[in-house]
């Protein structure tokens, strides 16, 4: 699988996410009835768009609904809490190297070593 420098470009936001959930020092799911404000289960756009203010993970609008997309496996318009956390592990486990097993080449970003401890997220209680 080739990687495009979009898909770089996403995979850099996706990080960017996952590390500022955890800085928020919540779990994955804590994030995700964080943001689901009207508790109903899923996060439409807007949601997710508040959520991410509220959690100061500051990105423009079309990075907000890049992130959205990508959540959004099932295209229902809404992310679901079981959506939300497979695609975050997802995007994890495509940092850690972790897809093996596959043909598919795991998607290792080219400049960005990893950081100790920093997608071993979501145990809590570290913060810098
Ligand atoms: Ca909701
Ligand atoms: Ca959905």
């Amino acid at each position: 699988m080739q990687v495009s420098a979009e898909t770089q470009k996403e995979l850099d936001l996706y990080r960017y996410v996952l590390n500022s959930l955890e800085k928020s020092n919540m779990s994955i799911s804590d994030s995700f009835i964080f943001m689901d404000t009207d508790s109903d289960g899923n996060l439409p756009l807007e949601e997710l768009r508040d959520g991410f203010v509220k959690m100061k993970i500051s990105l423009p609008i079309q990075n907000v609904k890049q992130i959205f997309s990508f959540l959004d496996q099932d295209n229902s318009g809404t992310i679901s809490l079981e959506e939300f956390t497979q695609r975050l592990l997802d995007a994890q486990n495509i940092f850690q190297g972790n897809l093996s097993g596959s043909s598919q080449k795991p998607v290792t970003p080219a400049k960005t070593p990893q950081k100790r401890g920093i997608f071993f997220v979501m145990r809590g209680g570290r913060r810098d």
